[in-house]
């Protein structure tokens, strides 16, 4: 495989409410950028990011899976996530690489729960935010802002 500079690098994480289309989306990008030949759909259980049984049987992604493709001289990974909430911790995982996150949307029913608890922080998570913000050393806020994390 091609190597490619830090800077020509892009992780790029498809999260969004579960069905919205974002496997649908990843498909299409691989097959507008040349990458694959022949564009797959979940339906048929073809995608490159629905490849497991489980996946396939269930038409449903269930674990992030990662594609890439080569556009304007950058190499893009795509991390294609779960959108169902039993699967949320694939999406942490996801957002804790990407450089930026595209939030695909189902233009019929609009922005849906699973978009809305991902684009909104947990009080834990806000709560951490503004402690950084506050406190250069971090330590003693950040150990409180865990603790009301897990209570
Ligand atoms: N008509 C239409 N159907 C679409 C579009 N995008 C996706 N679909 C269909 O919607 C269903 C769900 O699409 P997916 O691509 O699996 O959605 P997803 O966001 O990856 O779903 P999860 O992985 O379960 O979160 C599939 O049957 C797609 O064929 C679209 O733009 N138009
Ligand atoms: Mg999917």
């Amino acid at each position: 495989m091609k190597d490619y500079e830090g800077d020509k690098i892009r992780n790029l994480a498809l999260v969004s409410h579960g069905g919205a289309g974002k496997t649908t989306l990843t498909e299409s990008i691989l097959f507008t950028s040349g990458t694959i030949q022949r564009q797959g759909r979940v339906a048929d259980g073809s995608t490159v990011s629905d490849s497991t049984p489980e996946e396939i049987k269930r038409k449903i992604s269930l674990t992030l899976s990662l594609a890439h493709v080569e556009w304007g001289g950058a190499k893009v990974n795509l991390i294609d996530t779960p959108g169902y909430f039993d699967f949320f911790g694939e999406v942490t995982a996801a957002l804790a690489v990407a450089d930026a996150a595209l939030i695909a949307v189902n233009a019929q029913t609009g922005v849906e729960a699973g978009t809305e608890r991902i684009w909104t922080p947990s009080p834990a998570e806000a709560s951490r935010d503004r402690v950084r913000h506050d406190d250069g050393q971090g330590g003693r806020p950040i150990s409180r802002s865990r603790s009301r994390a897990c209570a």
